[in-house]
């Protein structure tokens, strides 16, 4: 008998498995967007995007988010602003960065056609505001999405002004409808008491896809001097310790809107994102190992191959939702 009639038949409506790594497909569909991969970066950790170039390129991800930009130049917060913990980063940038403008003439024009998804982050000082950079940025053309930034830690003593109240959070994200036809992500903050009622009102308002979770509130101290770690005292903690809370958040998001989630928090690797894709996101963002393996998302991506050719999966959308829980 031939080798090959040895192996056991497909069952009906079952598909090959792929024949090696390179045959997976990684495609995934985010609202209007299509993604060859499901990996993003995440904002504010890949600066401009740029400053991932001399390490790979931006094309490999599935969409290279920039760090949010504001209609006016912003000096950050005091220093300092970034503090280690045992197992996450506790930040307090305070959104420094050159302006709209600025963006617009100087640092689009060098980002154009370097990634495969362009996605600009962008928060306002007021509700209208979001509106306005909105129409802007979608006038300058090469931009593929807007991220909306309603979940800043780091802004009015951690307040949420836009990201707490939902009736606030439908009406923003309706304005910015209105003004563009660029997808909209609205990115949701963890620091509510129902994230899902948040998730309800961007999609009420018009939100193509919500990414979930901005950082955490916390605080470090050192208790000999009495000095907190960071220049603001309280900021937003990331990392591998804020995993299983953004994974929590994102099962109880999928479940609540018929809207894509895009999923964040603690991503280092491909299980990681393999886990989110589980619970119902149908992308994700990796940020914080940024600092320490600057090409984590290439390096996430094949290993997602590699991961899928292993577990027989032609492509990777079949993991999207598959958790079998409640
Ligand atoms: O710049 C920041 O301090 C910052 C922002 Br915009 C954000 O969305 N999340 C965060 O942890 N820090």
């Amino acid at each position: 008998m031939a080798a090959h009639s040895m192996k056991p038949a497909l069952k009906p409506g079952s598909q090959a498995p792929p024949a090696s790594p390179a045959d997976v497909d990684l495609g995934v569909q985010v609202g209007p967007l299509r993604l060859a991969n499901p990996v993003m970066t995440a904002s504010g950790t890949a600066g401009l995007g740029l400053e991932l170039e001399p390490f790979w390129d931006l094309r490999e991800a599935g969409a290279v988010v920039v760090k949010t930009i504001t209609m006016k130049p912003r000096r950050g917060n005091p220093m300092p602003r970034l503090c280690e913990t045992p197992s996450g980063l506790l930040n307090s940038i305070g959104l420094p960065n050159k302006g709209v403008r600025h963006f617009l003439d100087v640092t689009l024009p060098k980002l154009r056609g370097k990634a495969a998804c362009l996605v600009v982050n962008i928060a306002g000082t007021c509700t209208g505001e979001f509106g306005e950079l909105a129409a802007l940025l979608d006038a300058a053309g090469g931009i593929d999405a807007l991220e909306l930034n309603i979940s800043c830690p780091n802004v009015e003593g951690g307040n949420l002004p836009f990201g707490r109240d939902p009736q606030v959070v439908r009406r923003l994200v309706a304005d910015v409808r209105s003004a563009t036809r660029l997808p909209v992500i609205t990115k949701l903050s963890p620091n509510v008491s129902d994230i899902a009622e948040i998730a309800q009102a961007a999609r009420d308002g018009g939100s193509d896809a919500v990414s979930l979770i901005n950082t955490l509130l916390g605080m470090s101290v050192d208790w000999r001097t009495g000095r907190p770690g960071l220049g603001t005292a309280v900021g937003g903690l990331s990392g591998p310790a804020i995993k299983p809370v953004a994974l929590r958040m994102c099962w109880e998001v999928a479940r609540s809107v018929d809207i894509p989630v895009i999923g964040i928090g603690g991503i280092r690797d491909a299980d990681d994102v393999l886990e989110f894709l589980c619970v119902g996101c149908s992308a994700v963002q990796i940020g914080t190992q940024h600092y320490k393996v600057p090409d984590a998302v290439p390096r996430a991506v094949a290993a997602l191959r590699g991961a899928l050719h292993a577990a027989g999966r032609r492509d990777v959308r079949s993991v999207i939702g598959s958790v079998r829980a409640g």
